[in-house]
């Protein structure tokens, strides 16, 4: 194939190190430190209170608290479809090259959402695979977790179980919020290996991976935002659109 620059080869981009490529696939997730400049941080910042100041007055129409306890993680789906500064961030280059190293050039959005834990009262996130809610087939599905503030073991950082990804478990439904799966029980958190970041870094992990995030016991808020990556094709079986191919949600890249 001929290209801009002469070459009978498409350039080489590479995000990521053969190392951490295989390390991701090993250990299945992997920490990538600060990827946003100080005044994307700041504009996302403030676009993210904004959409949680109109949740906060009931106007948002994808809001939902998680209760537990009297604690909450304050969640916002699809965020791109509400926010053109959320919406860019699915399409930055800086993202994708990180995914395509990972899944290939065909990258589709599952779905994106912000992960609000309030100074002091932020609910954990309790130990999970990702793919025990969604039931994706195949489970190749890569999430990108960005941070908006700077994040350590005591206001939510994530925290993951290396080597995780390798078989789904089956994971109960918490007793007292039955919209949430927890695992806490069968889970060593003796190993767990939790991942600090600058605002504007990011974590990257498998869709098997099991992870966790503590609660917000801290005078600093923690705003996060996930963009769940697939591959075209990917089905979810929770769906029910297994017998379907669905291209609703846009497709990111594509080299075909
Ligand atoms: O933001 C959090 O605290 C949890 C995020 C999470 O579980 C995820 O992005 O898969």
């Amino acid at each position: 194939m001929q290209t801009a620059n002469g070459n009978s080869e498409p350039a080489q981009r590479k995000a990521l190190t053969e190392e951490q490529v295989n390390r991701f696939w090993t250990e299945g997730y992997l920490g990538i430190g600060k990827i946003l400049e100080d005044d994307e941080i700041e504009l996302l910042r403030r676009e993210y209170d904004h959409e949680f100041e109109l949740a906060n007055s009931g106007r948002h129409p994808r809001f939902r608290s998680h209760a537990i306890g009297d604690t909450r993680m304050l969640q916002i789906m699809q965020m791109c479809e509400y926010n053109i500064h959320f919406r860019r961030l699915l399409y930055d280059d800086r993202i994708l090259d990180l995914i395509e190293d990972l899944i290939g050039p065909n990258i589709q959005l599952f779905h994106d959402q912000a992960l609000f834990k309030p100074a002091r009262h932020g609910a954990p996130a309790l130990w999970h695979q990702d793919n025990a809610y969604w039931k994706c087939s195949p489970p190749n599905l890569v999430s990108c977790w960005l941070t908006l503030d700077d994040v350590d073991v005591r206001n939510g950082a994530m925290q993951f179980l290396p080597g995780t990804h390798f078989r789904s478990q089956e994971h109960e439904r918490l007793a007292d919020n039955n919209a949430l799966l927890d695992l806490s029980d069968q889970v060593d958190d003796s190993k767990a290996v939790v991942v600090p970041l600058p605002a504007g870094g990011v974590t990257l992990h498998h869709c098997q991976t099991l992870h966790y995030t503590a609660p917000n016991e801290t005078d600093r808020q923690r705003r996060a935002f996930a963009i769940h990556f697939m591959n075209p094709g990917t089905r979810s079986l929770r769906e029910m659109k297994y017998l379907e191919v669905s291209f609703e949600q846009p497709v990111l890249r594509m080299r075909v």
